[in-house]
């Protein structure tokens, strides 16, 4: 089954990720992955970091003149600014360092950030090896992964689409007010998938639910604290007869009126658009930092400060993006299964001839 490892720390020589059970045969585009890395370094109020990276995918296995061969996919992102930090990120022990060039240890965890839970977790002295790899850098290779599943949800006709929720996000002005103040947003983005058939996910168990599913991968995003599928939290105050979405048929087979739930009904994808939202809590590395205590001296203090974003929040919509597009690619995969991308494709077409279905 579908499956993706990543590994890197945000200033470490670069983030790798392995993706497993692709069928062979699935053509590639470089462009198309390396146009959603930038679409991610993109939006206002990122950090300057942005400016020192070239996010570029290169693939080290599974891939041969841009075809899969159904073997492990290895995908790298060069970190850059590694060149900067290579005193203090190197993975092996520096030798003939010159005087006063280690890294100076962290130890005023930042409130928001994983720093005092993994120092304690992992029992680290320098607060460092905790944050490196809970930063969100590491988002750059899972969106790298999120474009080879949409290169497979696009051979049975789905799309994805990810982006901030006007509602709720941070706006240019807000952005610069918040900076000014030396604070951070957060924000609401919301992902897309249409032509998605009934079926994906199954009611069983909550490992088969496609409704928890999303949830999960939207809220194993750094610095996402919620996670709505369709009308969500609204839906609780409705009555029955205004929450659910009446089924007719038309000529493309069974169809609803409305889309309340978002495309997904008991844990099952219903052949409506799959809309799914997440909320970003606003960024923790704070310019104006706030309390801490100082982990060597047990002395209060205040947190880290850290070059870091204002807001990431468009950068979230195109990490949601493919984190959806990669449990939707692993729930399809399991339905339609499929070494070899042709027998995917025929298994999905025989489905949506037996079921009498077409999207919208
Ligand atoms: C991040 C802190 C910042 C962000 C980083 C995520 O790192 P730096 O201090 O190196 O600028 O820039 O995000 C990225 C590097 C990226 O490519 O998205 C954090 O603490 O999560």
């Amino acid at each position: 089954m579908l499956k993706l490892t990543t590994a890197g720390e945000s200033h470490g020589p670069a983030l790798v990720a392995i993706v497993t059970g692709l069928p062979a045969g699935l053509t590639l585009d470089r462009d198309a992955i390396d146009a959603d890395l930038r679409r991610r370094q993109q939006g206002y109020g990122r950090s300057p970091r942005q400016q020192l990276e070239h996010d570029e995918v290169e693939v080290l296995a599974g891939l041969r003149h841009g075809r899969t061969l159904g073997t492990p996919l290895a995908l790298l992102v060069r970190n850059r600014d590694h060149e900067n930090w290579a005193w203090g990120m190197r993975p092996w022990p520096p030798e003939g360092e010159p005087e006063g060039k280690g890294t100076k240890p962290v130890t005023l965890p930042r409130p928001g950030h994983a720093d005092l839970a993994g120092a304690q977790k992992f029992g680290l002295e320098d607060v460092r090896d905790a944050l490196e790899r809970a930063s969100a850098r590491q988002t750059a290779v899972a969106v790298a992964a999120g474009a080879v599943a949409k290169a497979l949800l696009g051979t049975i006709g789905v799309e994805v689409h990810g982006e901030a929720s006007p509602q709720a996000g941070a706006d240019e002005a807000a952005v610069d007010a918040a900076r000014e103040d030396r604070d951070t947003l957060g924000g609401v983005v919301e992902v897309r998938a249409q032509g998605a058939p009934p079926g994906l996910g199954s009611y069983a168990t909550k490992d088969e639910r496609l409704d928890a599913r999303l949830a999960s991968a939207l809220i194993g995003i750094q610095a996402v604290k919620g996670a709505e599928i369709g009308e969500g939290f609204e839906l609780a105050g409705l009555r029955g007869s205004e929450a659910h979405d009446e089924i007719v048929r038309d000529e493309r087979g069974l169809h609803r009126t409305t889309n309340r739930a978002g495309g997904i009904e008991g844990g099952v994808s219903n052949g409506e658009e799959i809309v799914v939202r997440a909320a970003m809590k606003p960024l923790p590395t704070l310019m104006r930092p706030l309390a801490s205590v100082d982990l060597e001296t047990g002395e209060p203090g205040e947190a880290l400060v850290e070059r870091s974003d204002v807001s990431a929040v468009e950068a979230l919509a195109v990490v949601a993006e493919a984190a959806v597009a990669f449990e939707l690619a692993r729930a399809a995969r399991e339905k339609f299964g499929g070494d070899a991308l042709g027998d995917f494709v025929a298994a999905h077409k025989a489905y949506v001839e037996r079921i009498d279905w077409q999207p919208r």
